[in-house]
């Protein structure tokens, strides 16, 4: 699962074809734009997740993206610049791995209940 939070979210078994109406592509999953708050909720599975980009608005506004990873052992992995929005991620109950190694801004994490690791450079 993939969740590209500049505009897109893509994944969590979406078609991953884009759609072509009338000459307009439409790409695939969930586009959305000009957000002040973007929340996820994972759900009780064991979720693999990869935050490639986090809402940065046009006015320059700063999204919170929050990541509620539900139930189960769940693997975060937050590949992002210091020119994305915010994130906060909270693991919840199970074992979670979140890894923001490579994330220069810092993160606010929660692994709640569980034998939880959080790597932050
Ligand atoms: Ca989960
Ligand atoms: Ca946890």
């Amino acid at each position: 699962m993939k969740l590209n939070t500049n505009n897109r979210l893509s994944g969590f078994g979406m078609d991953a074809d884009d759609l072509v109406l009338e000459g307009t592509t439409f790409k695939a999953g969930i586009n959305y734009f000009e957000m002040e708050n973007f929340t996820a909720n994972l759900g009780k599975g064991d979720n693999q997740l990869t935050v490639n980009s986090t809402q940065t608005r046009d006015d320059g506004f700063r999204t919170v993206t929050l990541i509620n990873a539900g139930q189960g052992d769940d693997n975060i992995d937050i590949n992002l610049d210091e020119n994305q929005g915010l994130i906060a991620i909270k693991g919840e109950t199970g074992n979670d791995n979140i890894d923001a190694y490579d994330f220069g801004l810092g993160i606010v994490a929660f692994g709640d209940e569980g034998n939880d690791q959080c790597m932050i450079a």
